[in-house]
């Protein structure tokens, strides 16, 4: 069979969603990180989008966080990132959606909008290049600047970051009722939702955010043990 490689960007939540489900299926992968003008225009062939993560087996191309679980399930399905029947399944998949498309944009934004987590996304652009081309010259100066540009027409970034912040507190008090006592989502086993919602909630790791989650009494035991079933400290 041929080996897995999985395309991602330093920092990345939904490449770190993809990883953590490889990982836990115990799938052996390589992983290839986008740091230079070469691999940023091999992304660009496999992925017209230019977004990351993207698998590569062989042949094929898996482009998506979400499709990527979808195609991982459906070739290794044990352990199931679907546990306990039909209606969880439904419930899974919404609340995987709901951490990549609704949940992820206080990460985003926090790193982008707040002047205090500078240097955390200054790091996430470096790129590795001596001879700088074009995407190393231009991908540090322009990330930073898209990323601005997406949350304020998201709208997101036009609010002040203290109602951000107790936004992301309600969220973050809802997910622990959701969780109570139980060691994941759906009780004993890790689910996508929990994958996506682990995913999002790392990428506050370093900004000044990051307590929020990490000192929840319930968030922040949650997030360890994650970061112990799945998690590679990235
Ligand atoms: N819905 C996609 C979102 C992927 C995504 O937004 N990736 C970001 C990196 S965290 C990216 O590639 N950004 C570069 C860009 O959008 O140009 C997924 O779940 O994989």
């Amino acid at each position: 069979m041929d080996t897995i490689i999985l395309y991602e960007f330093s920092g990345c939540p939904f490449c770190r969603k993809a990883r953590a489900a490889l990982r836990y299926k115990n799938i052996p992968f390589t992983r290839k990180i986008v740091k230079t003008t070469a691999e940023y225009a091999e992304l660009g062939r496999l992925n017209p989008s230019r977004q990351a993560p993207v698998l590569v087996q062989g042949d094929k191309v898996v482009t998506d966080s979400t499709d990527i679980l979808q195609y991982i399930e459906e070739k290794w399905p044990k352990p199931t990132l679907f546990p306990g029947g039909a209606n969880n399944a439904a419930l899974t998949h919404f609340l995987e959606d709901w951490a990549d498309e609704a949940l992820s944009w206080y990460g985003s934004t926090f790193r982008w909008i707040d002047p205090r987590n500078n240097k955390v996304a200054n790091k996430q652009l470096r790129i590795s290049e001596t001879k700088k081309g074009p995407f190393a010259v231009l991908f540090p100066r322009m990330g930073q600047l898209v990323g601005r540009i997406r949350a304020l027409g998201q709208g997101i970034g036009r609010r002040p970051l203290e109602k951000l912040e107790r936004d992301l507190i309600r969220h973050i008090d809802e997910l622990a009722k959701a969780i109570q006592n139980k060691p994941y989502i759906f009780g004993d086993e890790i689910s996508a939702a929990d994958l996506s919602i682990w995913a999002q909630l790392r990428s506050l790791r370093f900004c000044t955010q990051e307590k929020l989650a990490v000192e929840h009494p319930v968030l922040g035991p949650y997030l360890a043990r994650m970061d112990t079933a799945v998690g590679d400290g990235e």
